[in-house]
C-alpha cells in the first residue's frame, strides 16, 4: 500500500504539468465525422444510429473495447453482459424494421452490481458470497431499462455492499470487484458506493449508468467524478431486486455526462411498481410521469426563488476547502443573474443533528429485514445464507472477503442493536429523522422560504434530503487547482483531494420535484459547462470508428 501511494506521488508531478487536454473532436472516416464517446449525448448517438453511420452493435464493441483499455487499472466493472453484442443485434434489425422502442433504442447502459438482471451477470454488492445467485426475473430497473430499448452492457463495481460493512474500508473496494478508482488523477477516490457508475459514465465507457442511494452514493461519486447525478425521490424509481440497505431511503438514479441524457435515463425508469409499495405513493400513479426531458429549460431561473443552506455552509465552513466555496458563491450570482431570487434557507436543525445518531438505528433496522428479504427472493442462493448474522459468518470465513483488513463494524453494530423495522423503537427513531431532515432540514426550509431548491455544494448536500427521501440533482461546478496538495483518504491508500479533481453544485428540492430541479441543473450546467473545464487524466482511444473501420 505504500508503495503504491508513493507511486502515485510521483506520478503527480507530470499530470499536474500535461493536465489540459484539447477537446475530443472525434473521428472522420472518408468525410463522415464519428462523434467521440467520451463527449457523445444521447441525441447525437441517436442520429447516428438513424442515420446508418453506426449500429447498436458497433456501439457495443466499441464501448467493450473501452472497458478493456482501462479494466486493469481503474477497476471499474465488475462483468461484461455476455449476450449484449447479440440484443445489439436485434435492436438494429428491428430500427431497421422501423420498430424503435423510444429515445433509448439500442443505447449501451452499465448498471451497479446491487441491481439484478435475470441473465448470466452476477448481482452480489461485491460480496463472493452472491456470485452464482439468482433472481426469479429481472429488477424492475433492469425491466424497465430493456423495455425502453437500452442494451444493459454489464455491472459496475462499487463499495462493498453499498458502504454498509465496514467503518474502516475506501470508497470503490469491494471483494469480488478491486478496488475502482477514478480517472481525474492517478489513484483518485472514485467515491461511493456508485464508484464503477461514475468513473465509467465520466469516461465514455457507456452512455450513461444507474446508481443507487441510501445517503449520498449517488451524488458523492457524481461529485468527484464531473457528472450529473438525480438521487430521485425515494419511491419515484422502484427497488424491486435491488440489493438493499433501507426501504427508507434507498432510491436509484441515473449518473451522466448531461442534465439532458440523465432525463432521458430518469424518463425510462421512473414509475409505480406493484412489487415496491414506496412507489405507489407516486403522485403520477394517476396521471402520467413528467416529461423530464421537456422539463430541461434554459430560462427555468426566471423569477424563480432559490435558496441558499447558509447556515450549513457556516458550519461546515472549516472542513470545506477553498475552491470549492469560491465556486459555490460564483454559482449563486450566475444563478441570481440568471433570473432568479436568492434567500437564506436554513436547515434548523442541522446543528442539533450532528450529534444525533436515530439514522444508524433506522438504517440497521431496515437492513436487518430488507436483506433477509433479498435473500429470500433468490432462487438460486449459493451458501443458503438467510440473513445478516450468517452472511456475517461467511464474510469472515472467507479469505477473499478481506477479513478483519476490512472489518464488519457496521454489521456487528446492526446485529447488536438486534430490532428491525417492525419494532415499536422503530418509530421514535424514524420520527426524529423526519424531523431533521422536514421541518428542522430541507423541507422546513423549502416551505418557510417559498423557495422551489436549496443550494449547497454537493459535498455537504446528501445527508439531510436521505432522512426523507427526497430528491437532488448535482451538476459538474468546478475542480481542485493545480497548486491543490493531495491528501489521501481514511484508509489510507487513495487521493480523496488534488489537481485537476472536480466538484458539483446540488440542487435540493421536496418530493417529486424532479422535474423543476432537472429544469434548474439544465439552465445551471448551459450557462457554465463546467464539465468541459477538465480533463481525465485516463482516457480510452478506441472509438466509434475504430470499430466500423474494421468491420
Ligand atoms: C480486464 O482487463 C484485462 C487486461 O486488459 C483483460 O485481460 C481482461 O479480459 C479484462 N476483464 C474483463 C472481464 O473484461
Ligand atoms: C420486420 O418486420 C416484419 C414485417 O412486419 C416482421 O415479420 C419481422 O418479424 C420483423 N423483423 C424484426 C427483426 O423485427
Ligand atoms: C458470474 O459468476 C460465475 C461464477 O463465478 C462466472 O462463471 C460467470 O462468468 C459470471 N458471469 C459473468 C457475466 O461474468
Ligand atoms: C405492500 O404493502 C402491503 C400492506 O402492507 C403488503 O401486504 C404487501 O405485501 C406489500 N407488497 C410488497 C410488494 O411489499
Ligand atoms: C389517486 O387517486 C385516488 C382516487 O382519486 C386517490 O384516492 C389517491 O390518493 C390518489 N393518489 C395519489 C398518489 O395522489
Ligand atoms: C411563492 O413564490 C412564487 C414564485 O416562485 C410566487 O408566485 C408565490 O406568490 C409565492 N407565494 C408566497 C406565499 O409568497
Ligand atoms: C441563516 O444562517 C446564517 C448563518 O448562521 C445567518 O447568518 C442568517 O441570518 C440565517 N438566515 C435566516 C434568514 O435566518
Ligand atoms: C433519537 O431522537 C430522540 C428524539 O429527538 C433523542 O431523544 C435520542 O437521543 C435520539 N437517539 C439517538 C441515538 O441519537
Ligand atoms: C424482525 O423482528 C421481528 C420481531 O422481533 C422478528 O420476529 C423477525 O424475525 C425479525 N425479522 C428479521 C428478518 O430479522
Ligand atoms: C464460519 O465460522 C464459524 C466459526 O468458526 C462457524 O460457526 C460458521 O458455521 C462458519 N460459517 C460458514 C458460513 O462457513
Ligand atoms: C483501518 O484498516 C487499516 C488496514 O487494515 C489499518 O491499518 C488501520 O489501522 C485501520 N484503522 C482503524 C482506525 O481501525
Ligand atoms: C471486468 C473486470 O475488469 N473484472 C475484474 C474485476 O476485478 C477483479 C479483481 O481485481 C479482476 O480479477 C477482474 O478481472
Amino acid at each position: 500500500m505504500r508503495s503504491f501511494i508513493a507511486a502515485v506521488l510521483l506520478g503527480a508531478a507530470s499530470v499536474v504539468s500535461g493536465l489540459y487536454v484539447p477537446p475530443y473532436t472525434g473521428t472522420t472516416i472518408k468525410g463522415k465525422q464519428f462523434p467521440s464517446l467520451i463527449e457523445v449525448d444521447l441525441e447525437e448517438l441517436v442520429d447516428g444510429l438513424e442515420s446508418g453511420l453506426f449500429t447498436s452493435a458497433d456501439l457495443v464493441r466499441a464501448y467493450e473495447a473501452r472497458i478493456m483499455e482501462v479494466n486493469s487499472t481503474l477497476h471499474m466493472v465488475t462483468e461484461l453482459n455476455p449476450d449484449a453484442l447479440t440484443i445489439a443485434s436485434q435492436l438494429d434489425a428491428m430500427r431497421a424494421n422501423g420498430t424503435v422502442l423510444g429515445p433509448l433504442h439500442g443505447i449501451p447502459i452499465l448498471i451497479k452490481n446491487n441491481i439484478a438482471t435475470d441473465d448470466k451477470m452476477n448481482n452480489t454488492a461485491g460480496s463472493w458470497s452472491l456470485v452464482g445467485s439468482k433472481v426469479p426475473r429481472d429488477s424492475t430497473m433492469a425491466a424497465k431499462l430493456r423495455k425502453a430499448g437500452a442494451i444493459i452492457l454489464g455491472k459496475t463495481n462499487l463499495s462493498q455492499w453499498a458502504n454498509y460493512r465496514s467503518d474502516n474500508t475506501s470508497n470503490g473496494w469491494s471483494a469480488y470487484g478491486g478496488q475502482t478508482y477514478a480517472a481525474y488523477f492517478p489513484g483518485q477516490d472514485p467515491s461511493g458506493s456508485s464508484s464503477g457508475s461514475g468513473v465509467s459514465s465520466s469516461i465514455g465507457l457507456a452512455l450513461a449508468a444507474l446508481g443507487s442511494e441510501t445517503s449520498g452514493s449517488i451524488l458523492s461519486p457524481s461529485d468527484v467524478n464531473n457528472l450529473v447525478g438525480i438521487k430521485p425521490t425515494v419511491g419515484l424509481t422502484s427497488r424491486y431486486l435491488v440489493i438493499p440497505i433501507s426501504e427508507h431511503q434507498d432510491t436509484v438514479g441515473p449518473m451522466a455526462r448531461s442534465v439532458k441524457d440523465a432525463a432521458y435515463v430518469l424518463q425510462a425508469i421512473a414509475g409505480p411498481d406493484p412489487n415496491d409499495n414506496y412507489t405507489l405513493a407516486n403522485p403520477a400513479i394517476n396521471g402520467t410521469t413528467p416529461d423530464y426531458v421537456a422539463a430541461c429549460d434554459y430560462s427555468a431561473f426566471a423569477g424563480a426563488r432559490i435558496g441558499v443552506a447558509r447556515n450549513v455552509l457556516e458550519i461546515y465552513a472549516k472542513y470545506t476547502d477553498p475552491p470549492v466555496l469560491a465556486a459555490f458563491e460564483l454559482a449563486v450570482k450566475q444563478i441570481e443573474a440568471a433570473g432568479a431570487t436568492i434567500v437564506d434557507a436554513n436547515f434548523t436543525a442541522f446543528e442539533q443533528w450532528q450529534s444525533d445518531n436515530n439514522e444508524t438505528l433506522v438504517l440497521n433496522a431496515d437492513f436487518l429485514i430488507n436483506l433477509a428479504t433479498y435473500f429470500s427472493e433468490l432462487t438460486v442462493n449459493p451458501y443458503g445464507i438467510e440473513n445478516l448474522a450468517e452472511e456475517r459468518d461467511f464474510t469472515h470465513n472467507s479469505t477473499a472477503e478481506m477479513w478483519p483488513a476490512r472489518d464488519t463494524l457496521i454489521w456487528d453494530g446492526a446485529l447488536k442493536q438486534g430490532w428491525n423495522n417492525t419494532d415499536p423503537k422503530f418509530w421514535a427513531a424514524y420520527q426524529a429523522n423526519l424531523f431533521y431532515g422536514g421541518e428542522g432540514g430541507i423541507l422546513g426550509a423549502l416551505s418557510r422560504t417559498n423557495t422551489s431548491a436549496v443550494l449547497l455544494p454537493t459535498q455537504l448536500s446528501p445527508g439531510i434530503p436521505a432522512l426523507v427521501g427526497s430528491p437532488v440533482v448535482t451538476v459538474p461546478m468546478g475542480f481542485y487547482p493545480v497548486n491543490t496538495s493531495v491528501t489521501l483518504n481514511g484508509y489510507g491508500n487513495l487521493v480523496a483531494t488534488g489537481p485537476n479533481v472536480p466538484f458539483g453544485l446540488s440542487f435540493m428540492g421536496p418530493k417529486w420535484s424532479e422535474a423543476d430541479l432537472i429544469g434548474f441543473a439544465y439552465a445551471y450546467e448551459q450557462r457554465t459547462m463546467h464539465r468541459n473545464d477538465i480533463q481525465p487524466y485516463l482516457v480510452p482511444n478506441i472509438e466509434i470508428a475504430d470499430v466500423v473501420a474494421s468491420g
